[in-house]
């Protein structure tokens, strides 16, 4: 039988190839294409415009890197916002945090939401807890108009192409900082060392200029570019590389307090993408 290959192409030189079993589902939204495959390495899998988003294999190790360092070490998170992420994984992990009270979506495109919940069901489960709310919405626009208003901001969102170029910019990181209360701590997921060192760098430049502590950590997702990611993170007062507590009160299979210390430490070739011009 014909074998089916959906290929990622990461670079001009490099692509990632998954074969097939079918596709469960494609639609074009005013944002973009989107897609659920079925797939025999990583089970389903959600594309945007052709760019694999999470799968259900991997989404774990994403899900609770972006959520649970930074909600570790706030003292007491209450009011968290996921900017984009509108599969539901990240706001199922920042869930499991029993403090948290409200947990705002903001993403801006409602068919990645409807999609993921019937289709990706496992990682859309957290959307139905009376805790979230969902606002179909620009997440740059919304950061532009609140003051004081979440404990921590973390920013789920697609490379850096498109509607989501703007989460990567200065300008943006100024908001989300009026946005946060005095304790604030941000996360941005930053693509991977080995193909975008440059986004890295330029993030942790432009989030340094907002926030007295930045931060890079790193985690190991295959079905992204190269397997490894890498994850700024700000914070306000709170030294983001202690989490708070050393004993879970939830599950995970990625996320320790020690993974947590760990992550940031950086291989020499990662820290000198920090420190070159
Ligand atoms: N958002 C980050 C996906 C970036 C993947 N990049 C790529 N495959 N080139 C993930 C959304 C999960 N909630």
């Amino acid at each position: 039988m014909t074998q089916l290959w959906f290929a990622e192409k990461f670079t001009d030189n490099l692509a990632l190839s998954l074969r097939v079993k079918e596709t469960i589902h494609r639609e074009k939204s005013p944002f973009q294409q989107i897609e659920v495959v079925e797939t025999y390495q990583f089970g389903r899998v959600l594309l945007l415009d052709g760019v694999i988003q999470t799968t259900t294999v991997d989404e774990f190790v994403y899900h609770e890197m972006i959520a649970h360092v930074a909600l570790s070490a706030h003292p007491a998170p209450k009011r968290v916002a996921v900017v984009g992420g509108g599969d539901g994984g990240t706001v199922r992990e920042v869930l499991k945090h029993d403090t948290v009270e409200l947990v705002r979506l903001i993403e801006i495109d409602e068919a990645v939401v409807r999609v993921s919940q019937k289709y990706l069901p496992e990682i859309a489960c957290g959307l139905q807890d009376p805790r979230v709310e969902i606002a179909i919405a620009d997440g740059i626009a919304h950061m532009a108009e609140v003051t004081d208003e979440y404990d921590v901001v973390l920013v789920d969102s697609t490379d850096p192409v498109g509607a989501a170029a703007g989460l990567f910019s200065k300008e943006f990181y100024q908001s989300v900082h009026r946005a946060l209360k005095p304790e604030g701590i941000i996360v941005a997921q930053t693509e991977s060392p080995w193909t975008e060192p440059g986004i890295i760098k330029r993030v942790q430049r432009a989030l340094g200029q907002v926030f007295p502590q930045v931060y890079l950590y790193l985690c190991n997702i295959p079905a992204y570019p190269n397997g490894m990611w890498g994850f700024s993170i700000g914070s306000k007062v709170h030294d983001p590389r202690k989490p708070r507590r050393q004993n879970l009160s939830f599950s995970t299979k990625y996320y320790t307090p020690a993974i947590h210390e760990a992550a940031f430490l950086l291989p020499p070739f990662v820290q000198e993408i920090l420190n070159t011009d």
